[in-house]
């Protein structure tokens, strides 16, 4: 297929944000359609994401990503959720804030809650932690992404980079318990940054077919669905953008499958993230 890359305005603000996808394809228009998970009214249709059509989306496309973005809150809403986010939200502290990785104990470059329903837990690189129970802030903001996408949701992963030198590095999130097929909703506060993502087989020296990045800018109050089956395929990360000096939270929304969380190795993410990152 005859793909494009290109910079675009959002309508939203003046960032400009490359936009990756495929020719002739509409960006927002998205057709009607139902939610596997639950039925909507109102609601539009992007590979297995039904989403609002009160919302302007955009779609991104490549070979194997599915991914839309909106912005769900204004600057005034999310300004509000930013400031009632850095009052109430706990992040982890301890053990908890390090990952193992290649022998050597590391500090994780940004700090990490999760939330969610009673008996789900967030484990990496050897620490498991057991969800908080949901806020009412947090169950405010879930519900609101679950009424704009159509899909309910039982678990967050928060994240909390205090300024462009914290970040996250190169991974899936393809876990074995989170249900297939299942969206993730990553919404954004705070500073825009940089969103990559790279395709499995065109990472590092290895790589076995050259497909370029799809790089996405999150702004304050975005939301982004990624959608079946980008996570099989693609790798995301957030680099570092060191002049940057704002404070950004990002929530990804997910559905775990209890079951599936095996005892002593319910894992929410990789052990480690993935090696070819320079994140640790
Ligand atoms: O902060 C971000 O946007 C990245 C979050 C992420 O990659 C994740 O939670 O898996």
């Amino acid at each position: 297929m005859d793909r494009f890359v290109k910079k675009r305005k959002r309508e939203t603000d003046d960032e400009e944000v490359e936009v990756t996808g495929v020719k002739g394809e509409t960006l927002t228009k998205l057709s009607p359609g139902t939610s596997k998970d639950e039925n909507r009214s109102g609601l539009g249709h992007s590979g297995g994401t039904v989403l609002s059509k009160a919302l302007k989306w955009r779609q991104y496309s490549a070979e194997g990503l599915d991914c839309t973005y909106t912005i769900l809150y204004n600057k005034t809403e999310a300004d509000d959720l930013m400031s009632a986010c850095e009052k109430s939200l706990e992040y982890y502290t301890g053990q908890t804030t390090k990952v193992f990785v290649f022998g050597k104990w590391h500090n994780i470059p940004r700090k990490q809650a999760a939330y969610g329903d009673a008996g789900l837990s967030y484990s990496y690189s050897g620490n498991s932690v057991d969800a908080k129970p949901w806020t009412p802030l947090l169950e405010n903001i879930r519900d609101r992404v679950s009424k704009e996408t159509g899909y309910t949701y039982n678990f967050v992963l928060v994240n909390r980079y205090k300024d462009g030198h914290d970040h996250m590095g190169e991974h899936r999130d393809d876990e074995r318990e989170l249900i297939p097929g299942h969206p993730i909703a990553s919404l954004s506060l705070g500073q825009p940054r940089n969103f990559v993502f790279k395709h499995a087989k065109s990472r590092g020296k290895n790589a076995t077919k050259k497909i370029a990045p799809v790089t996405i800018k999150l702004g304050h109050g975005s939301l982004l669905m990624m959608n079946h089956p980008t996570n099989t395929h693609w790798y995301h990360s957030l680099p570092q953008q060191k002049s940057l000096v704002g404070v950004r939270i990002n929530m990804t929304f997910r559905k775990i499958d209890p079951s599936k969380m095996a005892p002593g190795k319910k894992r929410t993410r990789p052990a480690i993230e993935a090696p070819i990152a320079s994140s640790h």
